[in-house]
């Protein structure tokens, strides 16, 4: 655990530096791009962000390797090996950033050997550095962070995505799953619309859960050790090993929590992000198999 210490530390610092520039640009006139649907946006802020943090780390660590959104955006293959990896959100939460709703965060995870080290979430308008590091504990601005513990999904408050899918079939597997989580019956759903802070409010203990299919890596690969190491569990949505790679997760306060929510949502199926979208007819999209 020690050993990558010191690569978090400078993560968090970077974080922070990185985070003056978007919480400049949160207020300015943005220029918005669209990538895989009306919903899914991209700014120069984005870009530009992740081309600083990549290039502050390859300064740093000149062997290290890098997956980012918006690098995978631009061309480069998502390839995720046993090299030292750190894999980047820049603005997590891009919709928010564009329309100033006051949740963006910088997610910077770091695997080797494909294990995840350490995780960091900045969410920044909040300035809540959320951070862990493998068997080392999860933690908000220095102090501990526990889940819930709650295993009674009645007395569960449920946090979720709607995403960028637009097509109708996505929508309806979308709307059916909540209203079945709804009719179990839960006592909330919330969605603050940037996945790495949906997950880590289940290590804080104010969400109980979290699901979401069609994310990506960069969005929950830091946020998933940091409810693991706060003691909550993290499966994939048909209840099944937790796999960055698949877009399909859940978080939980427990197991029984994680069980009976895998048990209730439906995913439609989803290009991997280590799948090569140009062999997938759909174009990389996620599909809806239909209820
Ligand atoms: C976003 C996720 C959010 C999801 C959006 C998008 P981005 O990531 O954090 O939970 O609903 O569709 O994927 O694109 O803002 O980095």
């Amino acid at each position: 655990m020690a050993e990558w210490t010191e690569c978090m530390n400078f993560g968090i610092t970077i974080a922070r530096q990185a985070s003056k520039v978007i919480l400049e640009a949160f207020r300015a006139k943005k220029d918005v791009m669209l990538k895989s649907s009306p919903a899914d946006l991209v700014t120069e802020t984005d870009q530009r962000v992740e081309k600083m943090l990549i290039s502050r780390i390859r300064e740093r660590y000149p062997t290290h390797k890098f997956i980012g959104e918006e690098s995978v955006a631009a061309g480069e293959k998502l390839e995720l090996t046993d090299s030292p990896t750190w894999i980047i959100d820049p603005i997590d939460g891009t919709v928010n950033f564009v329309h100033r709703f006051p949740f963006v965060a910088i997610s910077i995870a770091f695997a080797v050997n494909k294990q995840t080290e350490f995780g960091i979430v900045y969410s920044c308008v909040e300035d809540k550095m959320y951070r862990a590091q493998r068997g080392g504990g999860a933690f908000v601005n220095d102090v501990p962070l526990h889940t819930s513990g709650q295993e009674d999904i009645t007395k569960s408050l449920v946090v979720t995505e709607i995403g960028a899918e637009r097509d109708c079939l996505a929508l309806c597997t979308m709307t059916t799953n909540i209203m079945n989580l709804l009719a179990i019956p839960i006592q909330g759903i919330r969605a603050v619309g940037t996945a790495a802070v949906d997950m880590v409010l289940v290590a804080t203990g104010g969400a109980d859960a979290y699901y979401h299919i069609g994310m990506h890596c960069w969005d929950i690969a830091a946020s998933a050790l940091i409810v693991t190491e706060a003691g909550g569990v993290v499966l994939d949505t048909d209840g099944s090993e937790f796999d960055m790679m698949s877009r399909k997760v859940i978080a939980a306060s427990s197991m029984p929590v994680a069980k009976r929510i895998a048990q209730v949502v439906r995913a439609f199926p989803c290009t991997r992000d280590d799948e090569d979208p140009a062999r997938v007819n759909n174009g990389g999209h996620c599909i809806s198999s239909g209820l």
